[in-house]
């Protein structure tokens, strides 16, 4: 039996290069090569408060994104989380194994419960909830970028403390970050990793965006003193733009140090734009191709979580069993 994939992204903003180059793409690549499953997670989205029609509207946006990034809906299944409610219903099974301090330590809920005035018992859930995810389908494998690495590893905390409790039940699943690209920064502030829900104009690229935004953007990203390029010296702005045209154009290290040292910001600039743009160019052109046919989104949809729903309510069987829970 192939390793099962598991990965999924919030509708809960505009997805941008970041999200692309740390995840989107890389599910792409690996496709064919295992039994992948990419979720839509809106249960996670509401963590934070969302309006509701725009939430809606987003789900069967991010669907569209990932058809028009490349993933074949016939090779992999794309799903709604809600729409599979047995990622609920184990969610609360392992909220019963986690220890509120290992919630508490999460990076992620520290950062994002700082910036609200009352914060939910969701948002601290919420890496159990993806802990659900995963184990749900024993998932081998999960594509992510590097800021969910810490996430990750408390999934394989909890898929152990489980196995010791109650027996041999979940894969211990591994964590792919890319080779580069798996922490695009914000292009106004490069100490703060590229965020859909961050807001700032200038902020990020969004895969949307057309040519000319993409312009401003980039024209207007943070760099440093330096009057050129210098791999050695670079400040984060300028190693972040560098990095974002090598994970677009596939550059090795030493081609980027050939193309690049010693070129002056402005014409970096021009160029990181014409790579960012030049990619999501027949991107943008799919995805519109995409939408233009909401009946076949909400197929794809409907289809995903159809072929996945059997193999969640099993493992759903198997921990209500090892728990003597009621069957
Ligand atoms: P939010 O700001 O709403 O939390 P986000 O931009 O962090 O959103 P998520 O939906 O949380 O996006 O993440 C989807 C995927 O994109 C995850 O695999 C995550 O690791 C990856 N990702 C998010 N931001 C970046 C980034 N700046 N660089 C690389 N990968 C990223
Ligand atoms: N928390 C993730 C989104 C997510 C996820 C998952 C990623 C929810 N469930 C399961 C991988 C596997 C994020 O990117 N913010």
């Amino acid at each position: 039996m192939k390793t099962r994939v598991f990965s999924g992204m919030q509708p809960s903003g505009n997805l941008h290069i970041g999200n692309y180059l740390g995840a989107l793409r890389n599910w792409v690549r690996i496709q064919h090569d295992y039994e992948c499953i990419f979720c839509i997670v809106d249960l996670h989205a509401i963590t934070l408060y969302q309006d509701p029609a725009e939430l809606r509207a987003k789900i069967e946006e991010i669907a569209a994104l990932y058809l028009a990034a490349g993933i074949d809906p016939k090779a992999c299944a794309i799903m709604v989380q809600s729409a599979v409610p047995a990622h609920a219903e184990l969610a609360w099974m392992l909220t019963c194994v986690t220890p509120v301090g290992w919630l508490e330590r999460m990076t992620q809920y520290k950062a994002k419960g700082a910036k609200q005035e009352s914060v939910s018992d969701g948002l601290l859930q919420y890496p159990v909830l993806m802990a659900a995810d995963i184990l749900l389908y024993q998932a081998g494998i999960v594509p992510v970028g590097e800021d969910q690495a810490q996430h990750l590893e408390l999934t394989r905390d909890i898929a152990q403390r489980f196995n010791s409790l109650y027996g041999d039940t979940f894969v211990v699943p591994g964590t792919s970050l890319p080779a580069v690209g798996a922490r695009v920064m914000g292009l106004d502030d490069p100490t703060q990793k590229m965020s859909k829900s961050a807001g700032a104009a200038g902020h990020a690229v969004a895969l949307l965006d057309s040519p000319d935004k993409i312009r401003k953007t980039i024209i207007r990203a943070t760099t440093d003193s330096n009057p050129a390029v210098d791999f050695e010296t670079a400040g984060a702005g300028v190693l972040n733009l560098l990095t974002i045209y090598q994970a677009f154009a596939g550059t090795s290290d030493e081609e980027m140090k050939a193309r690049f040292t010693g070129m002056r910001y402005g014409e970096l600039k021009k160029q990181v734009t014409d790579m960012v743009v030049a990619s999501l160019g027949p991107f943008q052109q799919r995805y519109r191709e995409i939408t233009g046919d909401p009946g076949y989104l909400r197929e794809v949809l409907t289809e995903g979580a159809g072929r996945v729903a059997p193999i969640a309510n099993d493992t759903v069987g198997l921990v209500k069993e090892r728990m003597g829970l009621f069957r």
